[in-house]
């Protein structure tokens, strides 16, 4: 008999296929998030569930489906998973790190230079029609090249950011729970560890890659952004809850810094509202790994780990391998 599993998210439809070929395979086909309820009731009977961040499972969900033999993540993060109580259910969690990494990479600087050089804010303005006459002082912005680079994060996607510095002549600077070892500093564009305070007061341009866990729960409010020069770009790929989105506001507001661009926020897809009515923000949503080759390089991560876990093989990408020891 075939193994029952749960796909949460739309997804391929020729991954889709090809799980059929091994599994019994119910798919969410809409674009509507489960509920905590929905997902709950859909997992009954199932072996296996794949998400996305989207998905929440907390410890009660999880306690009350310690059936499931595996949850994998189509992302690298995990924070949506209560993966202490996955584990004491013995449950195997995978997620997919690695194959995002460039893409991902790419899209930091994609923020990066839409904010610095104000291309959401001057596209709105030549759309709505204002557009009559060149200015000379029109649009000014920050220049990327020369300036100084702070990576707050500094794991694989941090450090393929750094290495993209080097074409723009910048210095980096960057702050992470562990030093690099120097090889890695000297590949990640010479980088330079300082200490957060350091890194908040001389960055230009700012980037978040922190993974959100409770330590890194609004490790941006107030406090930090009063930090960081009038003339700085704030970029968030990470996870919303790193920021606090009401300090932040307030901060672009008040033009305590130049601008943010934000892929990610505190309770998306609800964003706070009153970022729309700033113009100094790039805002974008949650895209960070979405090319074509990217999205299939995670739908393929997350089906080898699936199909390894329920092949009694351990998965590529295990996030709690004490289960495996448990048994
Ligand atoms: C995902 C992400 O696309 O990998 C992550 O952690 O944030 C994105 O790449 C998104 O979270 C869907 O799961």
């Amino acid at each position: 008999m075939k193994a029952k599993i749960l796909v949460a998210r739309a997804t391929f439809p020729d991954v889709i296929e090809r799980l059929q070929q091994q599994f019994d395979v119910e798919s969410n086909q809409d674009d509507k998030i489960f509920s905590a309820a929905e997902l709950h009731e859909k997992m009954q009977g199932k072996d296996a569930v794949v998400i996305t961040s989207s998905e929440k499972l907390s410890a009660e969900v999880i306690a009350a489906n310690s059936h499931l033999k595996a949850i994998c993540n189509v992302a690298v993060g995990y924070n949506n998973i209560d993966v202490a109580a996955a584990t004491s259910a013995g449950i195997m969690v995978t997620n997919t790190p690695d194959v995002l990494n460039e893409t991902t990479a790419d899209y930091a600087w994609t923020l990066l230079m839409a904010n610095a050089r104000r291309v959401s804010e001057s596209e709105h303005y030549l759309r709505a029609g204002k557009w009559k006459n060149w200015r000379f002082d029109q649009f000014l912005g920050a220049d990327v090249h020369g300036a100084t680079l702070g990576i707050l994060g500094m794991g694989r996607i941090g450090q393929a950011i750094a290495r993209r510095s080097m074409g723009f002549d910048m210095q980096v600077i960057y702050h992470n729970r562990s030093r690099l070892t120097p090889e890695q500093e000297a590949h990640a564009n010479h980088a330079r560890y300082v200490s957060k305070e350091e890194l908040l007061r001389g960055a230009d341009h700012l980037i978040l890659v922190l993974p959100y866990s409770a330590q890194t729960h609004h490790i941006i409010g107030a406090a930090e952004l009063a930090l960081m020069k009038p003339s700085a770009t704030l970029v968030n790929i990470a996870r919303g809850g790193i920021v606090d989105d009401i300090a932040l506001i307030a901060a672009l507001r008040e033009k305590r810094i130049a601008s943010a661009g934000l892929d990610v926020y505190e309770n998306e897809p609800a964003l706070h509202p009153d970022f729309l009515t700033l113009s100094n923000v790039v805002l974008t949503p949650h895209i960070g790994s979405a090319s074509e080759k990217t999205r299939r390089a995670m739908a393929d991560c997350a089906s080898a780990n699936l199909v390894a876990a329920l092949s009694g093989v351990q998965p590529p990408n295990l996030i709690n391998p004490e289960v495996i020891q448990m048994k």
